[in-house]
């Protein structure tokens, strides 16, 4: 609703028409945003491929403008869309936060078992329905601290377990995790390929939903009309789980980023599908 009133207001429009200076098509460490490129840590305090100011895949972009990282505990840039975390691998079908580090089983963790999906997207993990809803295996509500620690690290489109919807997938998620035998198999390449990227099912309450004018895994843009200024259309309201209703880039409080004119998130910063997060170290 607050999105619709600015728009109203709107008579500022120009200023963001005329999107010149910024970087001339990214080739550089920073398209678009000035200056120099500052590390990111994971929560675990550590720097990570996500977070570390290189360009390790080689595609020319560097972080959190490498569409193939998935936050600041990624480890890999790409073009397979793990996060490089050990305990990824393996048979195991106990889940837990998918963008952060570690398998640490706290009792405020995440908490998931992939035989509770009937899309069965890891191998030796089959579905069993009498785990749904088991205190144990397949809580309907996660922990506050799951929502907390790892809501902040979740991209748009995603749940906190990496299963994950993209535009040309019409509304189907597909598991980032999909391996066969040793290897991580699912890119953004091959999203409409059930035997590299598998399909499962979002888990829970830890879906970060991808709304219209939010930047999501796989939506590097949003449409013109979701701009303050644009004037227009206003007031998409009416929301998701995720709190943020059609018409706003970013949650209340947070900085949007990432797009041609947005000022770059503060250091330390990791700008994750569209919105500046602020990492806290644990
Ligand atoms: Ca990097
Ligand atoms: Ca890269
Ligand atoms: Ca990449
Ligand atoms: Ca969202």
């Amino acid at each position: 609703m607050g999105a619709g009133g600015t728009g109203l207001v709107g008579g500022s429009g120009g200023v963001s028409g005329t999107t010149g200076t910024g970087g001339t098509t990214g080739t550089g460490v920073t398209a678009g945003t000035s200056g120099a490129c500052f590390p990111v840590l994971c929560p675990d305090g550590n720097s990570y491929g996500c977070g570390d100011c290189f360009d390790n895949d080689g595609d020319g972009l560097v972080d959190d403008k490498d569409l193939e990282c998935l936050g600041p505990c990624d480890n890999t840039e790409g073009p397979v869309l793990l996060t490089g975390t050990p305990g990824e691998t393996g048979n195991q079908c106990g889940a837990d936060c998918y963008f952060d580090r570690g398998n640490g089983s706290g009792s405020g963790e995440c908490k998931w078992d992939r035989r509770c999906d009937p899309f069965g997207p890891k191998d030796g993990c089959v579905y069993n329905p009498a785990l749904i809803g088991a205190q144990n295996y397949c809580p309907d509500v996660q922990p506050e601290l799951c929502q907390q620690d790892c809501g902040a690290l979740t991209p748009n489109g995603c749940d906190c377990f990496g299963c994950c919807t993209f535009p040309e997938l019409n509304g189907g998620y597909v598991f980032l995790g999909s391996y066969v035998g040793n290897d991580g198999t699912c890119t953004l390449n091959d999203l409409d390929d059930p035997a590299l990227c598998r399909p499962c099912t979002p888990a829970g309450n830890c879906l970060n939903t991808c709304e219209r004018c939010e930047i999501c895994l796989g939506k590097p843009t949003i449409p013109a009309d979701c701009f303050p200024g644009t004037g227009g259309s206003g007031g998409m309201g009416g929301g998701g789980v995720g709190g943020n209703g059609g018409g706003l880039r970013c949650p209340v409080g947070k900085q949007a980023c990432g797009l041609p004119g947005d000022p770059a998130c503060a250091v330390g910063a990791f700008c994750l599908t569209g919105c500046c997060t602020e990492i806290v170290v644990q």
